[in-house]
């Protein structure tokens, strides 16, 4: 097929839900993985993260700007070492435009200015880590969230606003696609079925997978110095 072999071509897998494969080269590949090496670093550092039913998840985490706990947002890793969070940075908030402009021709702004792109949630896969099938409503903005994987390539599971279960799209994302979800799509159910292992770039060097996701959060910096949400 014509274009297989570059990034950019976009396919609107459901209304909002845009997946750009490819997107990011190898060498903007290697850069943001260094990056997640360095910002899973303690303090505040990649964690695993406990659900209140007494289980676990299976990927472990980084939060960047705003730490996420089921089901809420602090400034402080309030379920891990309790440091504060690592300062969203200015690199993600790029990304995060570049991304919005390479997935919709117009990117319609909330009132009150363009989106200002302040959480960074990372996932680290092991070949046997999932994510299940859930919706992200922990966040006080409705902007598109936006998602980049890196090594192994998955099976990426994009439901409906509804139900967890079907009508469901599953999707191979593999490492430098981007996917977009903005509009009604912000708000459906999505997971990570599978990782399979051995399938990222041999250059990247990376055994799993990483998926960075960037978030508007709609919280006020200064009106909540520890906790916001819940
Ligand atoms: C659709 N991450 O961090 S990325 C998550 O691959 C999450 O690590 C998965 O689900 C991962 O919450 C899936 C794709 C994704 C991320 C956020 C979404 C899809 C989304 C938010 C709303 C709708
Ligand atoms: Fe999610």
């Amino acid at each position: 097929m014509e274009g297989e072999l570059f990034g950019g071509e976009r396919t609107e897998v459901a209304p909002g839900a845009v997946w750009v494969p490819g997107w990011l080269d190898a060498a903007e590949q290697t850069d943001l993985l260094a990056h997640c090496r360095e910002w899973a670093r303690p303090p505040a550092g990649m964690r695993t993260v406990r659900t209140p039913g007494g289980g676990t998840m299976s990927a472990k985490q980084v939060s960047l700007g705003w730490h996420w706990s089921p089901y809420r947002y602090d400034k402080l890793a309030v379920d891990g070492d309790g440091a504060p969070v690592k300062p969203f940075p200015p690199e993600l908030a790029d990304l995060a435009q570049r991304a919005l402009s390479a997935a919709y021709d117009q990117v319609t702004a909330e009132a009150g200015g363009p989106l200002h792109y302040d959480v960074g949630l990372i996932n680290f896969y092991d070949a046997d880590a999932r994510m299940g099938m859930h919706r992200d409503a922990d966040e006080r903005s409705t902007a598109p969230v936006v998602s980049v994987s890196l090594g192994d390539s998955c099976r990426f599971r994009f439901g409906n606003p509804e139900t967890r279960g079907r009508p469901y799209t599953d999707v191979t994302l593999a490492s430098g696609d981007l996917f977009v979800f903005g509009g009604p799509s912000r708000l459906a159910y999505h997971g990570v079925p599978r990782i399979f292992p051995g399938t990222g770039p041999p250059d990247l060097a990376l055994q799993g997978r990483v998926n960075v996701t960037l978030r508007v959060s709609g919280f006020d910096e200064s009106a909540a110095p520890t906790s916001a949400g819940a």
